[in-house]
């Protein structure tokens, strides 16, 4: 297993390589550099001189997460092809500078989303992402978008750019009909294109679990179980086209049975890298983010470590969103700390799986 620590740049990101680097375990990144708009070809200099950048602070960058797929393709129109010229452009810049996996995610409009970025959780005091749908549903798509970036500790989130959001309306007009089926066509059209490209430079494409696992706003999704990541798996059979095992994203829906579908898809080897994270459920699509550790939360960490461990156990690991706490003021699920702790219990079950051999 390789441990890896999601990290924003050094414009955007307030936290040191050289911290990063000192966590126990912690030998890479999964890197981003995210000022670039879906659709955009990603500089071949800026590339190289952030993978320079990474590995003078002695840690790896392997992986991006992520570089986001153009609404024309998502939405299969006549103006795709042009977005996956591009994409491939950029795929081919980044497996040129050692990268061999690449996070993306199908979500239409939008990508993960919450109701409250910094909501106290009232046992410890700390500050964590919260989602309530009774909460939602007195928000229209704009106002719920002003409210999120204005709660962002004044970063910019990875799909709720400002100037993305400005064209909201638009976009939403257009997705109007659209069902999954369709947007499952444009997914196999992308993959068609991208993965043959993947397999000549040993990338893997890891698609991103919807998150939450459920529709918003009326807009289809289609990654939000063990069925559907199948379903993608099988629009194109080749070990590029992979899945980014994201426990908070799937672990939404209680119904999801994570060790089962983390084994079933890690014995496929379509297991790219992996998301760790808890939550608890506290109602009917109403859950909060908290820290790692079972006991705090609703999910089997430890049943979805031991099916990787059993199943691929070179999977690439990041700790995902923590809580707020120390005081930290930091971007929202991007803090330092509780990540941090995140790793050392993830690589303490990870030492007993493996003592356990
Ligand atoms: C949320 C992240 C997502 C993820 C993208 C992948 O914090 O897990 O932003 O990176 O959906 O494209």
């Amino acid at each position: 297993m390789k441990m890896t620590f999601r990290w924003f740049g050094e414009k955007s990101d307030p936290i040191p390589l050289a911290y990063i680097r000192q966590i126990p375990g912690c030998t890479g990144l999964m890197g981003v550099l995210d000022h670039y708009a879906a659709g955009e070809v990603w500089d071949e200099d800026e590339i190289r001189d952030y993978v320079r950048l990474v590995n003078a602070a002695g840690l790896e960058v392997k992986v991006i997460e992520s570089v986001n797929v153009h609404e024309e393709i998502k939405l299969g129109s006549p103006e795709r092809d042009r977005y996956i010229d591009n994409y491939i452009m950029t795929v081919r810049r980044l497996a040129g500078h050692g990268v061999d996996t690449i996070i993306y995610n199908f979500m239409p409009v939008f990508d993960w989303l919450r109701t409250d970025l910094n909501r106290r959780i009232p046992e410890d005091g700390s500050f964590s992402m919260y989602y309530d749908e009774a909460e939602l549903a007195g928000l229209t798509p704009q106002q719920l978008a002003v409210r999120t970036n204005g709660s962002a500790n004044g970063y910019s989130l990875p799909g709720w750019e400002p100037e993305r959001l400005e064209q909201l309306n638009q976009i939403l007009d257009r997705y109007r009909g659209f069902t999954v089926d369709d947007l499952r066509g444009s997914l196999r059209y992308f993959l068609d294109a991208v993965c043959p490209v993947c397999e000549e430079l040993g990338v893997r494409l890891a698609i991103h679990p919807d998150d939450p696992a459920w529709p918003l706003f009326g807009l289809p999704r289609l990654a939000r179980s063990g069925d559907d990541l199948n379903r993608i798996l099988a629009l194109h059979d080749s070990p590029a086209n992979a899945v980014c095992f994201c426990t908070g994203s799937l672990g939404s829906d209680p119904a999801n049975d994570l060790p089962a579908i983390a084994a079933e898809l890690g014995k496929k080897n379509r297991i790219a890298c992996a998301h760790i994270r808890n939550l608890k459920y506290l109602g009917y699509h109403r859950f909060r983010e908290c820290s790692h550790l079972s006991a705090d939360g609703s999910l089997d960490l430890f049943g979805v470590l031991a099916a990787l461990h059993d199943t691929c156990p070179d999977v690439t690991i990041r700790p995902d969103h923590g809580r707020a706490i120390w005081g930290e003021k930091g971007r929202p699920g991007y803090g330092l700390y509780d990540r941090a702790l995140g790793i050392a219990y993830i690589n303490g079950i990870w030492e007993a799986l493996s003592r356990k051999d």
